[in-house]
């Protein structure tokens, strides 16, 4: 593959920047993302991780990260700069202090990019170059209401190669229909941009993570029953739009305890770390594109 793009052209929206600039005068995406691509010599492999505000997403992705540069399930990863460190750096050193991480800022121009180099021994020292951005659920919500509110996540998502949509398992087994119909706004946006005709199916790989599956293992067991039952219209859109989707179900903690801050709120603790099901999405993902 080739790369198409000049230094100052953003990876993101294709506008041209000046040639020192760090961020892109229209996307906010980093620049660098682009330097390295034009290093490289070839196109990297967007992958973009969406769901509602708190349902994991910087949680699973920073964990993944550092199971990637940890070696796990055979994987070699290498950071393409200092900055695709920060997300991975900022989770993991919550969870060792027993907190969460923070929630991520609507700002864009203060989301973690990850951008990294990964191969795994089985697939023939085939090298992919992962861009992962770490968005805020609520800009996604506010793109999914009033479209172009937020370029960036309409660019990033017309361009994806894999899509992770990122679905509260915990709060979808107890019943709760916002889980199910942001996830179906969700796949409609994307159903849309796609802009296919109706007998078409929408191609580009789309995993459906269940993340907090510990707080309810019968995910585990089976998502693919789990989705149907709990995300019912999710399933029916992917099953009429969507050629390629995938169910899986994963956790990052083992067991939760409960505190109080300083104004007397509650407040969850991750007591310690237990991954479930966290390389297997991406696994997926990597041989379907
Ligand atoms: N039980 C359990 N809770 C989790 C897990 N991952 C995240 N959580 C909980 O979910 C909350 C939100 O996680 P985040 O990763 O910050 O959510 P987010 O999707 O990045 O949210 P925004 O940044 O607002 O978009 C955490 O503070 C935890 O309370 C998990 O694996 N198991
Ligand atoms: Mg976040
Ligand atoms: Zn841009």
């Amino acid at each position: 593959m080739t790369v198409s793009v000049s230094a100052s052209e953003c990876l993101i929206c294709r506008c041209e920047n000046a040639d020192d600039a760090l961020y892109c005068s229209d996307c906010l995406a980093p620049l660098s993302l682009t330097r390295e691509s034009v290093v490289q010599g070839r196109d990297p492999c967007l992958l973009t991780v969406i769901g509602d505000s708190n349902v994991g997403k910087t949680v699973y992705l920073g964990y993944l990260l550092d199971m990637l540069s940890r070696r796990a399930g055979d994987y070699e990863a290498i950071p393409k700069g200092p900055f695709s460190i920060q997300l991975q750096q900022t989770v993991m050193s919550h969870l060792a202090a027993r907190q969460f991480p923070p929630k991520t800022p609507n700002e864009v121009d203060q989301w973690h990019w990850a951008y990294c180099q990964v191969s795994q021994d089985s697939d023939e020292g085939r090298w992919y170059d992962l861009v992962m951005p770490d968005m805020a659920g609520e800009s996604i919500a506010a793109e999914l209401d009033a479209p172009d509110t937020y370029t960036v996540i309409r660019n990033l998502l017309a361009q994806s190669t894999g899509t992770m949509v990122l679905v509260d398992a915990s709060l979808a087994a107890m019943g709760n229909v916002q889980t199910d119909f942001f996830a179906f706004k969700l796949m409609s946006y994307i159903d849309q941009l796609a802009q296919l005709r109706v007998g078409d199916k929408v191609a580009t790989p789309v995993a459906i993570v269940l993340c907090k599956s510990d707080y309810c293992p019968q995910a585990f067991d089976d998502p693919n029953t789990f989705a149907q039952t709990n995300l019912n219209r999710v399933w029916n859109l992917c099953e009429a739009r969507f050629e390629n989707v995938a169910y899986f179900a994963a956790s990052v903690i083992g067991a939760i305890g409960f505190g109080t801050d300083t104004e007397g709120n509650v407040t969850t603790i991750p007591l310690h770390s237990a991954p479930r099901g966290i390389l297997e999405p991406l696994e997926w993902l990597l041989s379907a594109i």
